[in-house]
């Protein structure tokens, strides 16, 4: 380890015993410090949204956006037959994209559980024809190929009889207006003791639903001390759409990068914590059969760059259909955006944040005394940063290698770089400099 990596992560230390004063709380233990720091490692995720919903093709809302009542929803679910679903060949779709982690729908708003559950009959295993559990056979593959699996878990739940009072939607499943909440979360508990518990380690639980009521005691404490004993590098990802809460492991941000809030409902207050972006790959997250507004490869190489360029991580979704197959124009980006990462993932994993902020022409990247700067959306030749914080002792173009000549001055660096060609997603140059001045 080099001098200034060890006092940084002395300075990480001792800012993590600050925070954990300053919050009254334990401080985070090694093993979970260590995931995060994988975490951070692992630039890019594959989220997948699948279940009952999947079979209407408009979306994992359906049941909300349509006004489904439970009886006729559960219906639905009795007919959820997935017969071509294949953990083995959605594990290798996601290797051939370079993804270092999944984060699958075990439970979405609609409240069936995607997994083999006691606590409830309402789930794939006991309601279905399938009677297998897709989360089992998914956790196996994905061990098997060192690919980490992260369990999405709605906190909202439209069909769940104790999830009482409403919050902001759910009001027209015909339940009962009653409803005895501390008993809901005791089966949210149970539910995640299952997840936690039958299948091996996980990455962690990403939560999404709190903001269904933003107000209610939804006991995180205990929930959360739960899920850290049962597996102590466990991380948990909120997405609440808040600035990060005790205990909690990463600040994800829904649909847009860290800090940006183009989608009305994010939060710009930026933490401490590891970053994630989740974006759809067109406009929905579960399948949607009309929905052929997919992003181009350079886009979404765009994001993933831009993403790495504000020291956080891209959780790309598909959808996959209710057969259990995924849609060839998903299959063929994310093969495309393995292709890229081929050449070029050195500038993306195990990267952080660069020393120039993301700019609209690009973002850079940093590994120990490497800089990579990303050349996304610029048509000449000429580009001009702000000092680096070093002196550049080379620049190259990191696919060929090709030397990239540069002038330094006080006001930072010049390059002059190959020009553009069409079509290409990235121009990447690699700075080695010689250390932080
Ligand atoms: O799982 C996917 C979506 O189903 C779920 N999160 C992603 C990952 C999601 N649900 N809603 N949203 C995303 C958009 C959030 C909208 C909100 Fe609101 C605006 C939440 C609170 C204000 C509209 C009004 C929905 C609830 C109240």
């Amino acid at each position: 380890m080099r001098l200034t990596q060890l006092t940084r992560a002395f300075a990480i230390v001792i800012c993590t015993i600050g925070v954990a004063r300053a919050q009254n709380a334990a401080p985070v233990p090694a093993e979970r410090l260590a995931a995060r720091e994988w975490f951070r490692d692992a630039k890019f995720g594959m989220f997948i949204h699948w279940g009952v919903y999947s079979q209407l093709g408009q979306g994992e809302w359906v049941m909300e956006n349509r006004g489904i009542p439970i009886d006729t929803y559960e219906w639905l679910a009795s007919a959820f037959n997935p017969i071509k679903f294949d953990a083995h060949a959605w594990v290798a779709t996601a290797r051939a994209a370079g993804v270092k982690y999944i984060t699958i729908t075990a439970r979405h708003h609609d409240g069936f559980s995607m997994f083999a559950t006691k606590v409830t009959r309402y789930n794939i295993v006991d309601w279905t024809p399938f009677a297998r559990d897709p989360m089992k056979e998914l956790a196996a593959e994905c061990r098997a190929n060192g690919i980490k699996l992260f369990f999405y878990y709605s906190q909202l739940d439209w069909h769940h009889p104790d999830y009482w009072p409403r919050g902001r939607t759910g009001h027209s499943t015909g339940r009962p207006e009653s409803g005895n909440w501390n008993r809901y979360l005791d089966f949210l508990d149970a539910q995640l003791t299952e997840l936690l518990t039958n299948y091996g380690p996980i990455g962690g639980i990403w939560f999404d639903g709190l903001w269904d009521k933003p107000d209610a005691d939804w006991r995180l404490a205990k929930t959360y001390a739960l899920i850290h004993r049962l597996q102590p590098a466990a991380l948990i990802v909120p997405n609440h759409h808040e600035a990060p809460k005790p205990d909690e492991d990463v600040q994800t941000f829904e649909q847009d990068l860290p800090g940006a809030n183009t989608a009305g409902f994010n939060t710009r207050e930026i933490g401490a914590l590891p970053l994630e972006t989740s974006l759809t790959m067109n406009q929905s997250w579960g399948f949607n059969i009309t929905d052929k507004k997919f992003k181009s490869v350079k886009e979404l190489i765009g994001y993933l760059v831009r993403a790495a360029g504000n020291d956080g991580n891209l959780l790309l979704n598909i959808g996959p259909r209710p057969d259990g197959t995924i849609q060839p124009e998903a299959v063929e980006r994310l093969h495309a955006i393995g292709d890229w990462l081929r050449t070029y993932g050195r500038s993306i994993y195990g990267t952080r944040g660069g020393p120039v902020s993301p700019r609209s022409w690009g973002a850079t990247t940093r590994r120990a005394d490497t800089v990579f700067v990303h050349v996304l959306d610029w048509p000449d030749r000429s580009l001009s940063l702000p000092p680096v914080g070093a002196h550049i002792v080379r620049a190259s173009m990191l696919s060929g290698g090709q030397a990239v000549s540069f002038v330094e001055s006080r006001d930072g660096v010049t390059l002059t770089l190959p020009p553009p060609t069409t079509g290409e997603p990235d121009r990447v140059i690699v700075l080695e400099t010689s250390g932080r001045s």
